[in-house]
């Protein structure tokens, strides 16, 4: 097993090493993170839209997900390149490793890598936790969790929308798993990744007002409401098994 692949086990938590793999590569992650974790390819990728641009409409309109993914994802990923060119060292490390350990990033890219590198992972996942004709009520685990740590889904959907209608400015509404094994709503600014706090994002919505202005203009609440229609819950199980491995 080479190092890279150890640390990376390590950064999962997981004993389990083949199973723990398997389970990632099933949900997509593992691509983010062995693409950066493997010195022969030294570079962050776009990653395709899992849909078309206007499978999520009318939630979201096709304009939107085509500037959001196209122009803005595809920015972050530029200019994390561009940072990582001059840092090659840097490149032998997964972006969610260097968001858990910002302080070991050199501080001339420092910030460089904390929005884009936030930016490429939060909206890496992003695109993976909706999907059309989602919604509903949460299954499976992430059900019984949500039940555990916030009574019930209506009260936990209340909290999140209001965490994110109060969040000022641009940023995230999270879903995380903390150190404690506890679900708990948090917010972020910018880009920044709740993995920088040490928690685990299960699912996150994005509040940038690139991410619904088109369609709903000052309504971000109503974004948000709307938001739980494209939810992909089975996506949403897949990172809370490898929060719970971590
Ligand atoms: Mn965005």
């Amino acid at each position: 097993m080479s190092l890279n692949r150890r640390k990376l086990i390590f950064l999962l938590g997981a004993t389990g090493g083949a199973f723990a793999l398997n389970s990632w590569r099933s949900s997509g992650l593992m691509d983010v993170a062995l693409a950066q974790s493997t010195p022969s390819s030294n570079t962050v990728s776009l990653p395709p839209l899992p849909y078309d641009y206007n499978a999520l409409e009318p939630h979201i309109d096709a304009q939107t997900m085509r500037f959001h993914h196209d122009n803005h994802h595809a920015t972050y990923v530029k200019n994390l390149n561009a940072a990582f060119e001059k840092y090659p060292n840097l490149k032998s490390q997964s972006v969610a490793q260097l968001l858990t350990n910002l302080n070991s990033v050199p501080e001339a890219i420092r910030t460089t890598v904390r929005n884009n590198g936030g930016g490429h992972i939060n909206h890496t996942m992003f695109w993976r936790i909706m999907k059309p004709n989602g919604g509903g009520e949460p299954t499976g685990a992430i059900g019984k969790a949500i039940a555990a740590d916030f009574k019930d889904f209506a009260t936990f959907k209340k909290q999140f929308n209001d965490a994110g209608t109060k969040r000022f400015g641009s940023g995230w509404v999270w879903l995380v798993r903390g150190n404690d094994g506890k679900l708990k709503i948090t917010t972020t600014p910018n880009q920044d990744s709740p993995l920088m706090d040490g928690n685990y994002p299960i699912m996150g919505n994005d509040v940038w007002e690139h991410a619904y202005y088109l369609k709903y203009q000052y309504r971000r609440a109503d974004y948000l409401n709307a938001w739980w229609n494209v939810i992909n819950w089975d996506e949403i199980n897949n990172r809370l098994a490898q929060a719970t491995k971590a």
